[in-house]
């Protein structure tokens, strides 16, 4: 006999308001009223201090039966299956029991991974071809600034100073970091005429690159650059990687870009560097903390060019379609697009 009769309202998502259950007994048998939303499955964009509207329209457009909503202001943590993840206070996925997977919302996964509470789900991260080019660009810009000398016309201007100078010689460059980025630069400085040189954890073969691997490999990778450029991911193998020994392995005069995570860099080391040398200059995008605070003597140097993390950064109409073919596949149960491999860190 029939005991129990449930019977749904699905409406437009404006009225949406999730159970609570109406109860009716009819001749004996409970009748369960829900009231539930047109899309009972969201998406959660976990990015504090960023305009969202944006990101929120254009997947909204893309995905047009899924609610998109913006954390913390979520209706139901437990209708969240998706989540687009930056810089996320920590813990804040446990609510969600039915996440599925993790999206970062940009090419590093550092400060996602380094939540020690984070669910044990996928997490895929953002390849772009749009990303890699501004990255490219940022490069070949800093590199160009420091081939003709403007870091030193720009000192001589505050003195009123006028000394011609001709190009540096900047001939030699390492890269640090041969993945989606590293990989990119490397081939456009070699399409430019630099002897490119490239350090990762594993061996490559890339056309033009000499192409060096692992701790030991280091030293002969950096030993001969005029420029070093840092594109590692932070993990527990690189935080710090780049110190004292690091910047002694570097020749007199060689110029240092990081453009990966502050973390990665030693900054009292580097300072040092700076100050007594080997270095002659440094460009530094990323910062161990944040913004750079005031107070830090890194502002002070007068031989480092500070950018406010802006080398590459995500642009949400070109990463839209990876974002929702990734909710896509989570739906389905099937693997992510550029998935990040949890255990490396990368
Ligand atoms: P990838 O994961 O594609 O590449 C990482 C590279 O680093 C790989 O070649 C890898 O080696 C190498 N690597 C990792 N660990 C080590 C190690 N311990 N020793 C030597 N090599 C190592 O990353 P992407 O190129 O996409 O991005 C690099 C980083 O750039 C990101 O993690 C992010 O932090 C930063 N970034 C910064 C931006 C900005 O605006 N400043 C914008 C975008 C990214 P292998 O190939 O052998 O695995
Ligand atoms: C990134 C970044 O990792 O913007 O995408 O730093």
């Amino acid at each position: 006999m029939l005991t129990e009769l449930r019977l749904f309202f699905i409406l437009p998502d404006i009225f949406y308001s999730r159970v609570p259950c109406y109860l009716y007994s009819l001749s004996g048998c409970q009748l369960t009223v829900v009231i539930t939303s047109e899309f009972p499955m969201s998406i959660a964009l976990i990015i504090p201090d960023r305009k969202l509207d944006d990101l929120c329209q254009q997947l909204q457009h893309a995905l047009p039966d899924t609610r998109i909503e913006i954390w913390p202001e979520l209706n139901e943590p437990a209708d969240v299956e998706f989540a687009v993840v930056w810089k996320q206070p920590f813990g804040c996925l446990n609510g969600l029991v039915n996440l599925k997977a993790i999206q970062c919302f940009g090419a590093g996964v550092d400060a996602i991974l380094a939540d020690p509470t984070l669910p044990d789900l996928p997490v895929s991260r953002i390849v772009d071809p749009a990303l890699t080019e501004a990255m490219v660009r940022y490069l070949d810009g800093v590199v160009s600034y420091y081939r003709l000398q403007l870091d030193v016309f720009s000192r001589q201007q505050q003195q009123a100073l006028w000394r011609p100078k001709s190009p540096r010689k900047l001939r030699q460059l390492t890269i640090l970091g041969l993945g989606e980025l590293g990989s990119a630069a490397a081939r456009h400085f070699t399409q430019r005429g630099y002897q490119v040189s490239g350090w990762a954890r594993s061996a490559k073969s890339l056309p033009g690159v000499q192409c060096f691997a692992g701790d030991e490999q280091l030293s002969p990778a950096v030993a001969a650059a005029d420029v070093i450029i840092c594109l590692l991911p932070l993990t527990p193998a690189t935080d710090n990687r780049l110190g004292q020994h690091f910047f002694q392995l570097l020749k007199p005069g060689a110029i240092f870009i990081n453009v990966a995570r502050g973390a990665i860099v030693d900054e009292t080391a580097l300072l040092l560097a700076l100050q007594h040398g080997p270095l002659a200059a440094a460009c530094l995008d990323v910062f161990r903390q944040e913004p750079l605070p005031a107070d830090s003597p890194l502002w002070q140097q007068p031989a480092l060019l500070i950018t406010p993390h802006v080398s590459a950064v995500t642009n949400v109409s070109s990463v839209v379609s990876q974002i929702a073919e990734n909710y896509r596949r989570s739906q389905q149960g099937l693997n992510l697009i550029n998935p990040v491999n949890r255990v490396k860190g990368y």
